[in-house]
């Protein structure tokens, strides 16, 4: 008999729709949602985790079922038949129930509590504290669970959670904006504007499910970006899910030299801002700004004191890991974005591609060197290809 029936696929399907709600506002924790069935076939309860700290997916869709779950135990034990209205449901939930007392209470007490029959479960959570445990327990206390009805949607929703866990490092996007012939400007370094304004708006989108915004001191002096969230820039509907978040995006800037001062528009908000050098800054005295030190490395990865070379970004990305950044988006110029391609540490890029040509003088979007055999090409491969506004929007896998 097949574990899963339609019907299943039709609530989990549901729950993974109330799950990309918290896309915008979860951070550091991952998008789950919940719905309960009773055992008539009815939807009684749902759910998502909106904000971390805040109740969790399978919570706020028992609550909203009418059980008010972690407060249970005492009225069970004064009414030893007293029956939840939950009782003999159904949970369908996309990621494992937590089996831990972080920021919140076990998911798994609540619904043990709630005297739910079966557990339906997208996919298991990769966080140590709970990888399996949550659905140890669960059987433990004599529910069915049936785990993996589309599992693979539901790693979708955490991708970068997912790898934060188990590499204990971010996962990396590199976003570049380029004509049909791979350029991002002139020679005379003219860039404004190649792609159209629905690929800006889109790039907002990408900013505001990100934990941080990375980019190079290089492109802070040429641009003076802000490289944050502009909340009326966004559609609708995400400016509302955004603004359940508790913070903008961190700005994490790489700054070997220390050439930048508080002049920068990054640095006249109240927003956080990351600057990683290799000596602390005298010039950096501004209220949102935060100085870390790692080393600066020679271009074969060893130890230097010399200037011009890299700061060590393996050891950043473990300071971001660290720091509970799981979605780097990193917008920044072709040599830092090439090093950190050359140093293995991007995992996405998204070109946002101009139906324009802009010949053979222009600059090109990545400098990862010189190559001269092709087994030294960095290889990816094609997710996702869509059409915004009059250009393309290509999400690529780099291949490990
Ligand atoms: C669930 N349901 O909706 C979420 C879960 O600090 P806390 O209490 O918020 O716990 C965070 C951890 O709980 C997080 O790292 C992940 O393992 C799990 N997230 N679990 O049962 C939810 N958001
Ligand atoms: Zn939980």
């Amino acid at each position: 008999m097949p574990k899963f029936s339609k019907i299943d696929a039709h609530w989990m399907s549901i729950a993974l729709k109330l799950a990309s709600n918290g896309r915008f506002s979860t951070m550091p924790n991952p998008n789950v949602g919940c719905v309960i069935v009773d055992i008539k076939g009815n939807l009684i309860g749902q759910g998502y985790h909106q904000k971390a700290g805040q109740g969790h997916a399978e919570v706020n869709a028992l609550f909203d079922a009418g059980f008010i779950p972690h407060q249970n135990s005492a009225i069970s034990q004064s009414y030893p038949h007293f029956t939840p209205v939950t009782s003999g449901a159904t949970a369908y939930v996309t990621l494992e129930p937590c089996s831990h007392t972080g920021k919140t209470p076990p998911c798994t007490t609540a619904l043990i509590e709630a005297q739910i029959a079966r557990v339906v479960i997208a996919s298991v959570d990769s966080n140590p504290e709970v990888m399996n445990k949550g659905i140890v327990l669960l059987q433990e206390a004599g529910i069915q669970v049936d785990t993996g009805l589309m599992g693979s949607e539901a790693q979708k929703l955490n991708t970068a959670f997912n790898f934060r866990m188990t590499h204990n490092k971010p996962w990396v996007i590199v976003k570049l904006a380029t004509s049909i012939d791979g350029k991002t400007a002139l020679k005379n370094g003219q860039s404004k504007w190649i792609t159209g304004s629905k690929s800006r708006i889109n790039v907002q989108l990408e900013r505001a499910c990100s934990c941080a915004i990375l980019s190079g001191a290089d492109t802070v002096i040429a641009d003076d970006p802000k490289l944050n969230v502009r909340i009326d820039e966004l559609p609708e509907f995400a400016s509302s899910l955004f603004q359940k978040r508790a913070a903008q995006p961190v700005r994490v800037i790489i700054d070997g030299q220390n050439r930048l001062h508080n002049n920068y528009q990054i640095f006249q908000d109240e927003h956080k801002v990351m600057v990683f050098n290799a000596q602390h800054n005298p010039l950096l005295t501004a209220n949102n700004i935060e100085q870390i030190q790692v080393a600066l490395l020679d271009p074969k990865g060893n130890q230097t004191t010399q200037h011009r070379q890299y700061l060590d970004l393996q050891a950043i990305m473990h300071v971001l890991a660290e720091k509970q950044i799981n979605r780097v988006w990193t917008e920044t110029g072709a040599a830092l974005s090439g090093a950190l391609l050359n140093m293995n540490l991007v995992n996405e890029l998204i070109v946002y591609q101009a139906p324009m040509l802009l010949g053979s003088d222009a600059r090109g979007a990545v400098n990862i060197g010189q190559l001269t055999n092709l087994q030294q090409a960095i290889e990816t491969e094609f997710e996702e290809v869509t059409q915004v506004g009059g250009d393309l929007k290509i999400r690529l896998l780099i291949k490990s």
